[in-house]
């Protein structure tokens, strides 16, 4: 099912903290004396509520190799200014590291490397422009759920914040960043993707990781992501309204 974003807004309170745990899979967790706890707060929700959140799995469209766009446009920055990211795209990204953090219990720092020993998950997705264009590209990545299981999740994390390497915007707060809820963290097809149409993620189009987060408009997929930062709240970053172009007026939540 699709869960509307007024439907969302009150999904998203301390619900999404028990049901992203849930999703999560209990396998690896029961163990863990912290998400037994969560676990038993769940039990105790409203079941609709619950079966809301869990069941909010319904896919994007997925597409053939056949449907490819032959050309896929690059948008907002293309090549990220300054001596860091250069420095980085000089010797391969082999110096960079994704850091997660914020409310985790175990903060991490992971090398290109280590992100692709993890379980992969490769889509063919098209992706839509506010500013009115679409392309199909392929995809491969990691699961951002499998990330955030690893990491583990504070019971009261909310939001993933990605922080990427460009200013988009030459001012204070002109820092590229975006959010999403855990619902769409731990959708299957938000991946932290490292390559796009089987090659190493270009320049142009966010290397060395950019998000897909294919249930919404484009300028959710942060390119050049270089933190993600757990939070119970979007007030404290940037503007406060959870994206850099959210901050200047889009919607939070731009469900396609
Ligand atoms: N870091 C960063 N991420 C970004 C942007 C950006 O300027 N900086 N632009 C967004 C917009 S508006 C779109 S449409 C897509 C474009 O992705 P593409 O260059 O792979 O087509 O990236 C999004 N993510
Ligand atoms: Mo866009």
């Amino acid at each position: 099912m699709i869960v509307s974003p007024t439907r969302r807004r009150l999904l998203i309170g301390s619900a999404a903290t028990a049901a992203a745990a849930l999703l999560g899979g209990c396998d690896a967790l029961v163990d863990n004396q912290h998400v037994a706890r969560v676990l038993e707060g769940a039990e105790a929700l409203n079941k609709d509520l619950q079966r809301a959140l869990l069941s909010d799995t319904t896919l994007a469209r997925e597409y053939t190799e056949a449907d490819m766009s032959p050309v896929f446009k690059a948008n907002g920055t293309q090549h990220p200014e300054g001596d860091a990211y250069a420095s980085l795209l000089d010797n391969g990204f082999a110096d960079w590291r994704l850091t997660v953090d914020g409310k985790v219990d175990r903060p991490l720092s992971l090398s290109l490397a280590e992100l692709k020993q993890l379980p992969a998950r490769t889509q063919i997705t098209r992706h839509d422009c506010v500013e009115g264009w679409s392309a199909i590209g392929k995809w491969t990545g990691v699961q951002l759920g499998t990330v955030l299981k690893t990491a583990g999740l504070h019971t009261d994390a909310r939001y993933a914040v990605f922080h990427c390497a460009d200013k988009y915007e030459n001012t204070a707060d002109g820092q590229y960043y975006e959010s999403i809820d855990l619902v769409d963290a731990f959708h299957p097809q938000t991946i932290l993707a490292y390559t796009m149409n089987d090659q190493n993620l270009p320049v142009a189009h966010g290397a060395p990781l950019r998000l897909r987060v294919e249930r919404q408009l484009g300028y959710k997929h942060a390119k050049y992501i270089m933190r993600i930062e757990i939070v119970d709240s979007l007030k404290a970053i940037g503007r406060g309204r959870g994206g850099f172009w959210e901050d200047r007026g889009y919607e939070w939540y731009a469900g396609i």
